[in-house]
């Protein structure tokens, strides 16, 4: 087969090649730096993942860069014309020098970044200085909320829906699943982890600007997945240390006084806004005005979808709730096992509890 006259690459393809090359990396850094990715950095880790991602972009633009350029020239230049279809190229067995550069090079470069990536990690997973100063978080998750767990001021357990930090100091959470495979993610604060059943995982944050931040579950862990949000308060410490104490006091004013022996021990309140420890908090899904959970909730507003229904309806709709689906709410959201988390007794006082705060 004759060769192509062509086969030599001009001196001025290459020159133009580097050109453009060059240019285009210059361009594809300079957009890649100068778009807002992320949202704001909330933690002092934020600020390190997003310096590494920044130098991972540097590196990895001019790679694309080279692979795109050189495939457009060699389409360019290497076409086949009419008449050339007999032509074929030299044929070039092996080149040491090639071979060397297209070695070391990518080597160079992959050891620089799994050397930047591992100072990073050891640094955004490293204990604070002063270890006992750490806040402990217990993380758990459940189709479709998450539940947060304190050591109150007196020692004994706090459960929340709210996840409430200190700023600028360290959080560790101990991440919990007591279903299916959950993924704990605050955007802002950049770091995220898997909440498997049986094992607990963790990660530690510290928070360096106040403010609420949308917590997201990452995992695909069920039909109301897309819907298991939450936010994350960053507090001064001195107002989270006043909302742990007011935590750490008993609930009050929850149970009726007297009457009603099976219901009166069970704080219905508690129940609705923390969950009995195995179930799935209500007050995170809902409003409800008396248990003071927030409105914008997944699930109706339960000060005022339950005007008018009985008792037997609000009951069905707890343990059994895809028996009727509220107009405009998604089905399947709702957890389905509230007749085995919750017992018999604690569902009659959640369903005496919203009968008593429904509007006529
Ligand atoms: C993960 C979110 C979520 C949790 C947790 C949750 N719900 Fe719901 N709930 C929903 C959604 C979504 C609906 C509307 C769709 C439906 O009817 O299933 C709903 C519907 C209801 C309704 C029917 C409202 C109406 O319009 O008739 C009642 C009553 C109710 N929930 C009570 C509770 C109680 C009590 C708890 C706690 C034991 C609870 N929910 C926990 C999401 C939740
Ligand atoms: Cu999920």
């Amino acid at each position: 087969m004759a060769v192509d006259p062509r086969a030599k690459t001009n001196p001025r393809t290459i020159v133009q090649m580097v050109v453009v090359g060059v240019i285009a990396s210059a361009i594809g850094i300079a957009l890649g730096l100068a778009i807002n990715w992320f949202p704001v950095q909330g933690s002092t880790q934020s600020k390190k993942i997003d310096d590494l991602w920044n130098l991972m972009l540097i590196f990895a633009v001019p790679v694309f860069v080279l692979v795109v350029v050189v495939v457009l020239f060699a389409v360019k230049e290497f076409r086949q014309r009419p008449g050339e279809e007999k032509l074929d190229g030299p044929n070039i067995h092996g080149s040491t020098k090639l071979e060397i550069i297209w070695t070391t090079v990518p080597s160079l470069i992959i050891f620089v970044l799994v050397g930047y990536s591992a100072t990073v990690l050891s640094d955004i997973e490293a204990a604070p200085a002063n270890a006992a100063q750490e806040l402990k978080v217990d993380v758990y998750g459940q189709q479709f909320a998450w539940t947060f767990k304190y050591t109150g001021v007196d020692g004994k357990p706090v459960n929340t829906t709210r996840l409430y930090l200190p700023n600028h100091q360290s959080v560790k959470f101990n991440v919990h699943s007591k279903d299916v495979i959950h993924d704990f993610w605050i955007p802002a604060m950049r770091m995220k982890i898997d909440a498997v059943p049986g094992i607990t995982t963790s990660y530690r944050i510290t928070p360096i600007r106040e403010g609420s931040y949308p917590v997201v579950c990452a995992e695909l862990c069920g039909l109301g997945h897309a819907v298991m949000r939450q936010t994350a308060y960053v507090l001064p410490p001195a107002k989270f240390k006043a909302w742990l104490t007011k935590q750490s006091q008993p609930a009050g004013g929850g149970a009726a006084a007297g009457g009603g022996a099976a219901t009166a021990a069970i704080d219905a309140k508690t129940l609705f806004t923390k969950g009995n420890g195995n179930s799935t908090a209500c007050g995170s899904c809902h409003q409800l005005t008396a248990a003071g959970t927030p409105a914008g909730g997944i699930g109706p507003d339960l000060d005022t979808a339950l005007a008018g229904q009985s008792a037997a309806q609000i009951k069905q709709s707890i343990v059994n709730p895809q028996a009727v689906i509220t107009k405009g709410y998604p089905p399947n959201v709702m957890p389905p096992n509230f007749a085995q988390t919750l017992k018999p007794a604690e569902i009659d006082a959640l369903v005496q509890y919203l009968l008593k705060n429904q509007k006529k």
